[in-house]
């Protein structure tokens, strides 16, 4: 019981609430995935998997997280582009956060000249561009890239009886 008490506590205090290969941030729980694939593939990946969706940067706060943790693990994520949960797939350039909350894009971290849709008009997938260091792209939904899952962070257990008082 004792045992079980100091698991509940560690957790509690740790703020372990995301799920395991998860990284906290805000509301919110990210999963950084080392597989290369379409975006519709990737978007099934992370509801299929993990019941989340493609992430939806909505601050610069979250942008700035997003690419600090790619920065801090080179080892496995240098030179590759990262999908994210925009799309505009409409064709008139309205970029929306289709995956989740079909939400304008209100914060924007566009590389310089871009969303250019270059390729033949078929750029409607949103992605973090690795040569653009990081900053926001435009690309061919079927290219395969790495890509970066969200969902909510759970909400905070209430406090242990007779634990903290
Ligand atoms: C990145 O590394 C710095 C320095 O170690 C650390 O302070 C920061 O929290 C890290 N950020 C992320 C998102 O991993
Ligand atoms: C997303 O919102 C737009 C604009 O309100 C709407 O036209 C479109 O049908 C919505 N898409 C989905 C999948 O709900
Ligand atoms: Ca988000
Ligand atoms: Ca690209
Ligand atoms: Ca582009």
């Amino acid at each position: 019981m004792l045992r079980l008490l100091a698991f509940l506590l560690a957790v509690y205090t740790v703020g372990a609430l995301c799920p395991f290969g998860f990284t906290h941030y805000g509301e919110s729980c990210y999963a950084f995935i080392a597989e290369e694939m379409g975006w519709d593939k990737a978007e099934d990946f992370c509801l299929r998997k993990y019941g989340a969706h493609l992430a939806e940067v909505k601050t610069a706060g979250e942008n700035k997280f997003i690419v600090d943790f790619l920065n801090n693990n080179t080892h496995t994520f240098y030179g590759y582009d990262m999908w994210l949960g925009g799309t505009d797939n409409t064709f008139d350039n309205s970029w929306r956060w289709a995956a989740l909350s079909n939400t304008t894009l209100t914060f924007t971290d566009w590389s310089p000249g871009q969303p250019d849709g270059s390729f033949q008009g078929l750029e409607r997938c949103l992605e973090l561009e690795s040569s653009y260091n990081l900053k926001w792209n435009d690309d061919d939904c079927s290219d395969h890239n790495m890509f970066i899952c969200e969902r909510p962070f759970n909400p905070p257990i209430p406090p242990l009886p007779g634990v903290g008082r």
